[in-house]
């Protein structure tokens, strides 16, 4: 029984320990095809994750890596530099350029510019305007209007 449990014990630090400086993570990584998975995994393992293996459809790269030697940052500024945004990073645009026509993926920046309305949004960031009520959405956050506080 007793070197059972000794054994168990051991297992279990081995695991805790193993777990973590092993990590696996998931980030969005901007791209299109088979091509781009290419890149963007070599890319990964270059910066020293263990395993890289991004999802075409869903855009997510599932990497697992050693939190000792690497980090988070390090892959996606690796990625980047490959010509693929990243959720924290963006690829620089000569980069991006050069890449294969197939793979010029919808950039990261486009869309966020896109959907991000800075100066219709002050008005709730300064917390003058309920969230998510139409008048904050729409930028219309108005004295006086019934979802302004103030
Ligand atoms: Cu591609």
């Amino acid at each position: 029984m007793k070197t059972k449990s000794f054994i168990l014990i051991f297992a279990g630090l081995f695991f805790a320990f193993s777990s973590f400086a092993q990590k696996s993570q998931e980030i969005k990584v901007w791209g299109n095809c088979g091509m781009c998975k290419k890149v963007i995994e070599g890319a990964a393992s270059k910066a020293g994750a263990k395993e890289a293996n991004w999802n075409e459809e869903s855009k997510m790269l599932t990497v697992s890596f050693n939190s000792k030697k690497t980090d988070l940052q390090k892959i996606q500024a690796s990625i980047a530099a490959a010509g693929y945004d990243t959720q924290d990073f963006t690829a620089p645009d000569e980069v991006y350029s050069k890449l294969h026509g197939c793979c010029q993926y919808d950039r990261k920046a486009k869309t966020s510019v896109a959907s991000q309305q800075p100066a219709k949004e002050d008005c709730c960031k300064d917390g003058k305007c309920e969230k998510d009520k139409s008048c904050c959405k729409e930028g219309k956050c108005e004295k006086g209007k019934d979802c302004c506080k103030a």
